[in-house]
């Protein structure tokens, strides 16, 4: 059977999860779920970044000790996928034994390809998105992300020579335009790889909620490499299913985070003498009142909130439709009610009524025999193929407006044979009517499943 693997970033559960962790999942979802109607032996993962400073100091603030903080906290990101109905196959928290075991088996692999070493570190660091940055880097003396000031670090370090990887990365990208997508962020990319890579602080020795370094116990490693090792716990490397699902098919993620997945993974995966990512796909943001949605600058809108006030697959389908993937777009309620009226229910709504509500009053509720439209059928077979193969393009999007119009065409459908008519003189014509819409009926609801999986 062919296999396919995708993960979505393990988020940090250092507040409650908001709406873009919930639209970054549900995209995800979609892509598994197709996958799985086609036939492959899906591997989906998911979970939670639970170690490293940000996450240590959330802890203190609220009290309790990191393990125990998190333990709650990762609950809440598990609840919202369960909520979402995402249907990943495991949920992976860094503080679990197994990856901290996966984690020291790498570093030990890094070690011996002779690309760690020990030096002294100095420069800024923002602990909100865990990141070193260079001076130049710095806007105004704040992270160019979070815009907020950041902290200068001064320690003993030990470095992995991501220097080293600079050339052979910018080759995978040049030579693979499938490997980083949309366009637009491999080119932001290149761009910055045109500038001389430096070698990466990959330890800590100033706070200790991380995973020790097998070779110093002084140390714990930095939080990315931790976090992006998940992709490999996950699917047990180095053991037979690592063998199976290795390379990763789609590593979704946002674009705060392109940086540490297309270079600062790929380096490290090369150091392990294993191949790249098929693909690393970037989504957009998801905007509130014209800014990003952040914890950290308290434009929040809980995911879970909306999820009691508006059925699932209506804030599944809402999410996808509106924000074009790969680019940022805005979230509001009145946007999310104008989809759910004008297109759900009066668009699909409407004609999926129509069609079982006449099929039970007047056949009894059983699908009448009749004769095929062949110029439908090879219409929906057309407007079908083109669904999956927009899918396959991961062009989520696109592939639910083309169903919406399958919809749009059923009503058409329903409207031009006009079945309450007909069946006063001609019952036959009017049963060939109805056959027909019930098997738009059920290309919808293949082709919906992905996106609405409760509904359909
Ligand atoms: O970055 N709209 O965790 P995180 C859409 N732990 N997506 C958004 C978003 C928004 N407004 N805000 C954040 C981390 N995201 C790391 C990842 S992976 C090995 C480690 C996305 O909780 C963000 O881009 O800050 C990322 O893909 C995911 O949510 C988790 O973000």
């Amino acid at each position: 059977m062919k296999t396919f693997f995708i993960s979505t970033a393990i988020d940090y559960p250092s507040t409650a999860p908001h709406l873009g962790h919930a639209y970054e999942k549900i995209c995800a979802d979609v892509i598994a779920r197709f996958k799985r109607l086609q036939g492959f032996d899906v591997h989906f993962s998911t979970g939670t970044d639970e170690h490293g400073l940000k996450i240590q100091r959330s802890a203190e603030k609220a009290g309790k000790r990191p393990k125990e903080f998190v333990d709650f906290m990762s609950s809440k990101f598990r609840k919202l996928c369960d909520e979402l109905k995402i249907s990943y196959d495991d949920f992976i928290r860094t503080s679990e034994e197994r990856h901290q075991k996966v984690v020291q088996f790498i570093f030990k692999k890094l070690h011996q390809a002779g690309d760690i070493y020990k030096g002294f570190y100095e420069g800024p660091y923002c602990t909100e998105c865990e990141t070193f940055y260079s001076e130049e880097e710095l806007v105004d003396g704040n992270c160019p992300v979070h815009k907020k000031r950041v902290e200068r670090v001064e320690e003993e370090s030990y470095f992995f020579r991501m220097s080293k990887y600079k050339d052979k990365i910018l080759d995978s990208i040049e030579g693979n335009p499938d490997f980083i997508q949309p366009e637009s962020r491999r080119n932001e990319i290149i761009n910055r790889l045109s500038e001389p890579l430096k070698d990466l602080c990959i330890s800590r020795t100033d706070f200790d909620w991380g995973i020790q370094l097998p070779i110093d116990k002084k140390h714990v490693l930095y939080v990315w490499v931790d976090a992006l090792s998940n992709y490999l716990t996950t699917i047990g490397y180095p053991t037979d299913k690592f063998q199976k699902f290795w390379p990763v098919d789609v590593h979704l993620i946002g674009k705060d985070i392109s940086w540490h997945h297309c270079v600062i993974w790929s380096s490290l995966l090369l150091s392990l003498d294993l191949p790249l990512p098929k693909k690393i796909f970037i989504h957009g943001f998801v905007t509130y009142k014209g800014e990003k949605l952040s914890k950290s600058r308290g434009l929040v809108i809980d995911p879970i909130h909306l999820t009691k006030t508006y059925p699932v697959d209506a804030l599944r389908y809402f999410l996808i439709r509106e924000i074009s993937f790969g680019q940022d777009g805005a979230f509001s309620e009145e946007s999310l009610r104008i989809r759910l009226n004008d297109e759900l229910a009066d668009v699909f709504g409407n004609f999926v009524h129509r069609v079982l509500t006449f099929t039970r009053d007047r056949f009894g509720g059983k699908v009448p025999d009749g004769k095929i439209d062949k110029k439908l059928e090879a219409e929906l077979h057309e407007r079908a193929g083109k669904v999956e193969k927009l899918l396959e393009e991961l062009k989520v999007t696109q592939a639910l407006e083309e169903i919406m119009a399958i919809a749009g065409r059923g009503n058409e459908y329903f409207q031009s044979c006009r079945p309450w008519e007909v069946i006063k003189t001609d019952s036959k014509k009017a049963a060939d009517c109805l056959l027909n819409c019930v098997n738009l009926v059920k290309v919808l609801c293949i082709t919906l499943k992905p996106f609405m999986p409760s509904v359909c």
